[in-house]
């Protein structure tokens, strides 16, 4: 089954979201194989953001994933990657659809609530970021 990796960000935890998103996810009928809270080094952002290194936002983006406990999930499903891309909505959540999780917790483009891998590739390379195979109960 295809596997994705969530992270439910500082400012959504912090407003006490958590309990909300993952019901969402499970709602929607994907299976919840890993979990934890910890908090983002800058060492795990510069990994996880590598592409994004360099960008005029990278400062603000390591300053806020870096501020406080995040939770991170492994979710499995059919078409999970583009699903879950679906439900967090669009990155800013302005722009994002109604009923989405950023146009429901989200606060502004920077602290928008979610993250999920994009592709195949960046599931696979994200999830292990995070996560060893012990942890993934799959
Ligand atoms: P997404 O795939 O929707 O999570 O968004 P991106 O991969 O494009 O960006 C990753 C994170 O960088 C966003 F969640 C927030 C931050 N970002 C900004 O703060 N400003 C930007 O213009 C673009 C991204």
């Amino acid at each position: 089954m295809e596997k994705t990796l969530v992270l439910i960000k500082p400012d959504a935890f912090k407003n006490h979201h958590t309990g909300d998103i993952v019901k969402r996810y499970e709602d929607e009928g994907f299976q919840l194989l890993a979990m934890k809270m910890m908090k983002m080094t800058k060492e795990v952002a510069a990994k996880h953001y590598a592409e994004h290194i360099g960008r005029p936002y990278y400062a603000e983006l390591e300053s806020f994933m870096t501020s406080g406990p995040i939770v991170a999930m492994v979710l499995a499903g059919d078409n999970v990657i583009s699903r879950v891309r679906e439900i967090n909505g669009k990155t800013d959540p302005k722009e994002a659809a109604e009923g989405t999780i950023r146009k429901l917790y989200a606060e502004s483009k920077g602290c928008n609530a979610v993250h999920a891998s994009d592709s195949p590739e960046s599931a696979a390379r994200e999830v292990h970021i995070f996560f060893n195979e012990a942890e993934i109960f799959d």
